[in-house]
């Protein structure tokens, strides 16, 4: 999303989880993605890719200049990426878990349709132990969260100061997992967990998520 804000030239590559990684560990000694490569740097994590990219470009500026709402957006972005993303993903593990047809839609499409269809046939019950084990407390604790930042979106265009910022973008980029938006392509858009999708009190979060995807794609951010 930061190098689309910042109309920078990029071309992404898909990692197969599992073997696929033998490629991003050879590029950048260690496994995850995302993985930025411009020339001769490599860069890992997400913190650390929007630091660099907001070095070398001018506008627009995704820290805000003012200090106490630069270290709020700091604050925001890394809590996106770490406690968040984790309850996130969490989620839909617990979903997928009871939702075969969740689980083929999270399969890359170019993936063999014989796998497919065996992960698909995976037992129920099996999935649904799964589940079980998985902690209701941080559930509840997540829900809290996310809606606190409803109730603030639905009063204010961004979440620090008056511009978009690196918090917009890492909370609206984790909400994806609990309701696919529109980008997330045709098997998945409209899919999502239970209890967040369809609960009316999340409604202008994932509203708000929807609309700063439409402005990405619409407007220069520097009219934001
Ligand atoms: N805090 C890191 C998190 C990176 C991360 O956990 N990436 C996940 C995908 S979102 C990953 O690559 N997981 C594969 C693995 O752990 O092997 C960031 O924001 O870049």
């Amino acid at each position: 999303m930061v190098l689309q804000i910042k109309k920078m030239s990029y071309r992404t590559i898909e990692i197969v989880p599992g073997l696929g990684q033998v490629n991003v560990f050879k590029l950048s000694g260690q496994r995850k993605v995302p993985v930025l490569k411009d020339g001769e740097h490599v860069i890992t994590d997400s913190s650390a890719i929007i630091e660099y990219l907001e070095n070398i470009t001018e506008e627009p500026k995704l820290l805000p200049e003012n200090q106490q709402e630069s270290t709020t957006a700091h604050i925001i972005e890394n809590w996106a990426d770490t406690t968040l993303a984790k309850y996130v993903r969490m989620e839909l593990i617990k979903t997928a878990a009871i939702d075969p047809s969740l689980r083929e839609a999270l399969l890359p499409e170019d993936f063999p349709k014989s796998i497919k269809g065996l992960i698909n046939n995976l037992p129920c019950e099996l999935m649904n132990g799964l589940s079980q084990t998985l902690n209701t407390e941080k559930s509840a604790t997540l829900l809290k969260s996310l809606e606190k930042i409803s109730d603030l979106v639905s009063h204010n265009k961004w979440l620090v100061g008056n511009s978009l910022s690196i918090a917009d973008i890492a909370v609206a980029s984790q909400l994806s997992l609990l309701y696919f938006p529109a980008s997330s392509g045709q098997s998945l858009v409209g899919k999502g967990c239970p209890g967040y999708k369809d609960n009316p009190i999340l409604e202008p979060l994932f509203h708000w998520r929807d609309n700063l995807e439409q402005l990405l794609l619409e407007k220069d951010p520097a009219e934001m």
